[in-house]
């Protein structure tokens, strides 16, 4: 067993035994940052890639998706186990007119394990559901996810919102197509790049009061 053949589960579609990859790996004591990154994430960009020259089409990044979240729901104890301290809550979302939800739900784990707690919102989410949840669960944080160009602009509209209540949650962006520019421009309170670089922002700005 190797990481090789979990990229390679993702990459031929095939959810038969990417349960039993993982496991393998983790119980080899591989570094599970690598079983995530090198294994998953890299092979689901891979799918992207050749999605975008026109070599797959949307069933099959269906399928790859599936057997990429077989696989997350495998790691999901080893990534939101790591720390354990009350840190308030998180709702988090991908917006309105989009149904990707992989990194979302990935970065929603790790701000699990960093000890937030999360309010999932799902996939297509309105910015009018954003803000209702924000005030629900008197969240410290509202994550908003896009994984396509046409519908980033519903964040804007989401942290418009947010902003406008004059609630005391802080609005962070992410996802493929979005820029640090971007979340500049929209006012949000922050950007991230990836699951990880959203836990330090969450970190950062449910610090700062
Ligand atoms: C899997 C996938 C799908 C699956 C989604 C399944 C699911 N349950 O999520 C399906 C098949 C349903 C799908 C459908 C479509 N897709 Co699609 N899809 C992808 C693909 C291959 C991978 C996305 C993914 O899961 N990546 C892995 C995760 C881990 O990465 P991530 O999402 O980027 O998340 C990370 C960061 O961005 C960040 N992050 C994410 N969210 C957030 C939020 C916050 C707050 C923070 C801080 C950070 C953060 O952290 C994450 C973890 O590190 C991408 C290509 C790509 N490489 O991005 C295309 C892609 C996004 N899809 C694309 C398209 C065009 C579509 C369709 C329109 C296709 C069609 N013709 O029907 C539909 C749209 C459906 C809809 N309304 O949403 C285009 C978008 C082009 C664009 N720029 O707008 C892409 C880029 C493919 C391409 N190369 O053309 N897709």
């Amino acid at each position: 067993m190797a990481i090789q053949d979990i990229f390679q589960s993702i990459v031929a579609f095939n959810d038969a035994h990417i349960a039993e990859q993982v496991q393998a790996e983790i119980d080899a004591g591989t570094d599970i940052a690598s079983i995530l990154n090198e294994g998953l994430i890299q092979a689901m960009d891979a799918v992207g890639k050749q999605f975008g020259e026109g070599k797959l089409f949307v069933p099959e990044m269906l399928r790859a998706a599936q057997t990429m979240k077989v696989g997350l729901e495998v790691l999901r104890p080893h990534l939101a186990g790591a720390e354990r301290e009350e840190r308030g809550t998180v709702v988090i979302g991908t917006v309105k007119g989009d149904l990707h939800d992989i990194g979302k739900n990935l970065v929603a784990m790790l701000l699990e394990g960093a000890g937030f707690t999360i309010v999932d919102l799902g996939v297509d989410v309105e910015p009018e559901k954003f803000l209702e949840a924000a005030k629900a669960y008197d969240a410290r944080l509202v994550a908003m996810s896009a994984l396509l160009t046409t519908t980033m602009p519903q964040m804007e509209r989401g942290v418009r919102l947010i902003r406008e209540a004059g609630l005391h949650a802080k609005t962070v962006v992410g996802g493929a197509p979005v820029t640090e520019d971007f979340a500049i421009k929209i006012s949000a309170d922050g950007y991230g790049a990836d699951a990880p670089s959203a836990v330090e922002l969450a970190r950062t700005l449910t610090s700062e009061r």
